[in-house]
């Protein structure tokens, strides 16, 4: 019998016998515990925490009028190894104040975010840096945390506080940007609440994380898709929701002797009986296409990772690793007892994967929480096109047309072996390396552009809107991110761009990060409207250890104004290179 078999037909409980601390650690996420939105919000200046005041989604430009609240939210986090077993077997993990996934980030469009991370990661010691995803961090580059762009990494022993603004609204996460130390675990929610004129609910669940999981450590899977005779493309172990899933220990490999418990128990989700559901689906896997549905209920789609778009109706979403949608349902398909399934797929048609389905449950009202649901999976069969929504249906709520651009630019996806056999991806002909002592921020605001071509920096200079030309003759499909923008998606599909179409010009889909397809081609554009050198990359980890990533530079010449450089950010750089003198890292990875 399979494992999901034979946990419909009970024989595996639903609570597992593993506590929670021995599977997430202090996380509460998954469990009836975790927290519901709007929680309480400390020191909020004004009535309901609605700052925003008459600005709406659909009415208000979300990149010119966000508000200054004058609110600042604190957060104080501790990185540390620790043993957990999410799915039962046993690993070691970097966890964010003993937690996995890590606690949340919550405050209102405009406010101040400031997060003081203490890198406390020892045995062995590694540098790390966070980043606040999707953020558009507009004069405070510094704040977007990737190491060898915008800082030094943190060294161990050291502390670095990140300060920025809550720049827009919605769901999203934060992670660490170091080599794939968030695939090690550290990573949590982002939720900035703000308008929402285009939907009503009645109780907001918060984060729901989709996420493959790997029971070898990141390090050495780094190292091995790095290798020319390696596996490019590793298959993961399980697949998680909110940090928890079932494994099956007999499926370990022989002579493997990793405790293992093969009942670490599933998440659980309360929905009140009649009641409208807010969930946030957060894909924060390594490498895995989800496909996420609730077994009996349509879910309604309100926004694409930052951004709201009009409502629609599916049994399906679609996530490559980094998006988020966030969807409502409605608990009007049984009864006060009934329980449903909420299920997330790995695409095997797309990613690689050992066991794809994660399952968790949903209780209505009164409902036995102890009880495993028997309700049947939706069957809507895996189209395989690696591709999310048709971007005919997926129409931002505030509308912004493509504007003609000022300059065309192909960033084309590759991949090849290089001299001394090294595995690497190439976006626009160049396979990025990082300089964790060299960040491309500070050189250009010492004034010097001339870049080492390894880290890719592609120069847009003063144009007003770049339209990019991403083609992917490869075989896998890549979730493409960009920082401290968000694009609008013109065309995506098969194979090249016929250089003519764009679906919905008028106003066309914006969000941060987009899936082109294996073989496949997707079109965008921004506007050069934050001066800065921000990171363009597939957010697939081990993609992106092999190098797939652009440094895409705007308006060079208002760096230095816009963007004035904090003390902290040499210093760090003076105790990263303190600590390199006699610890060098082992860098097999570009770094990011
Ligand atoms: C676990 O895996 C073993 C080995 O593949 C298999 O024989 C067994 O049926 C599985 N157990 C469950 C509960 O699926
Ligand atoms: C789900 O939505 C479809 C339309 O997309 C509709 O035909 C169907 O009745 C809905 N089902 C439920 C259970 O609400
Ligand atoms: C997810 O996988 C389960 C188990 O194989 C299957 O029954 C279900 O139809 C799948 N759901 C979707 C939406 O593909
Ligand atoms: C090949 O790539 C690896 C990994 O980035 C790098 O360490 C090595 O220096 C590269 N070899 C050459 C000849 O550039
Ligand atoms: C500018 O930076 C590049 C790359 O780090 C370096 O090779 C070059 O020497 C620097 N130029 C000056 C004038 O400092
Ligand atoms: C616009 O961007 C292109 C690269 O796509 C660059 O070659 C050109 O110099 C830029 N134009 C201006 C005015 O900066
Ligand atoms: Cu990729």
């Amino acid at each position: 019998m399979s494992l999901l078999g034979s946990i419909v037909s009970g024989l595996l409980g639903i609570i597992g016998s593993l506590t929670q601390q021995q599977t997430n650690g202090a996380s509460v996420w998954g469990t009836l515990q975790a927290p519901v939105f709007p929680q309480f919000l400390t020191n909020n200046p004004l009535p309901a925490g609605f700052p925003w005041g008459t600005l709406t989604a659909a009415g208000s430009n979300p990149y010119t009028s966000a508000p200054n609240t004058g609110v600042t939210r604190n957060y104080d986090f501790t990185v540390t190894r620790g043993t957990i077993a999410p799915d039962g077997y046993q690993v070691s993990v970097l966890l964010v104040n003993g937690a996995f996934p890590g606690p949340q980030i919550e405050a209102n469009w405009g406010d101040t975010i400031q997060v003081t991370v203490h890198n406390q990661i020892t045995g062995p010691t590694e540098g790390t840096t966070f980043h606040w995803h999707g953020m558009l961090q507009k004069g405070t580059e510094y704040a977007d945390g990737v190491p060898a762009v915008s800082q030094c990494p943190i060294a161990p022993g050291s502390s670095f506080t990140y300060t920025f603004k809550a720049s827009l609204y919605g769901t999203s996460w934060y992670h660490s940007h170091y080599s794939a130390q968030y695939s090690g675990g550290l990573l949590g929610p982002m939720i900035i609440h703000g308008p929402h004129e285009n939907f009503n609910y009645d109780i907001d669940l918060g984060p729901v994380f989709l996420q493959d999981w790997y029971h070898t450590p990141y390090l050495q899977i780094v190292e091995e898709v790095m290798k020319s005779n390696g596996n490019p493309r590793p298959n993961s172990d399980n697949n998680l929701i909110n940090g928890k899933m079932d494994f099956n220990c007999s499926t370990k490999a022989a002579g493997d002797n990793t405790p293992c418990n093969s009942n670490a128990g599933l998440s659980r989700f309360k929905f009140t009986t009649g009641k409208t559901h807010r969930l946030r689906l957060i894909n924060a896997g390594s490498a895995g296409l989800q496909r996420f549905s609730i077994d009996g209920h349509n879910m309604t789609v309100i926004a694409n990772d930052y951004v709201p778009v009009q409502p629609y109706t599916t049994q399906v979403v679609t996530l490559g690793i980094g998006q988020r949608t966030d969807v409502l349902v409605t608990a009007n398909a049984g009864t006060s007892t009934s329980a449903f399934w909420m299920r997330s797929n790995i695409s095997t048609l797309c990613s690689e994967a050992n066991q794809p389905n994660a399952l968790a449950a949903i209780y209505y009202t009164n409902a036995d929480t102890s009880k495993a649901p028997t309700s049947q999976a939706w069957n809507i069969p895996d189209p395989g096109t690696c591709a999310n929504d048709d971007l005919s249906l997926t129409v931002p709520m505030f509308p912004l047309n493509a504007a003609t651009p000022s300059s065309t630019q192909n960033l084309d996806i590759n991949y090849y072996v290089n001299s001394t056999g090294s595995f690497l991806w190439t976006l626009g002909g160049v396979s990025f390396r990082a300089d964790y002592n060299a960040p491309v921020l500070l050189q250009a605001e010492s004034g010097n552009l001339t870049f080492d071509p390894e880290a890719n920096v592609q120069n847009f200079g003063t144009n007003s809107t770049v339209r990019i030309v991403v083609n992917n003759p490869t075989p896998a499909s890549h979730p493409m991110h960009i920082h401290g923008h968000n694009m609008q998606i013109l065309h995506e599909g098969s194979g090249n761009w016929d250089g003519t179409s764009i679906v919905n010009p008028s106003n066309p889909q914006r969000r941060d990060t987009q899936l082109v397809r294996a073989n496949g081609h997707f079109v965008m554009q921004y506007s050069l409207d934050n001066p800065g050198i921000w990171p363009f990359h597939c957010h697939i980890a081990w993609h992106v250890s092999g190098g797939l990533y652009a440094n895409m530079m705007e308006l060079p010449g208002q760096i230095k104004t816009e963007t004035n450089l904090p003390s902290i950010m040499s210093q760090t750089c003076t105790n990263w290179m303190k600590y390199t003198n006699s610890n060098e890292p082992d860098q097999y990875d570009s770094g990011v």
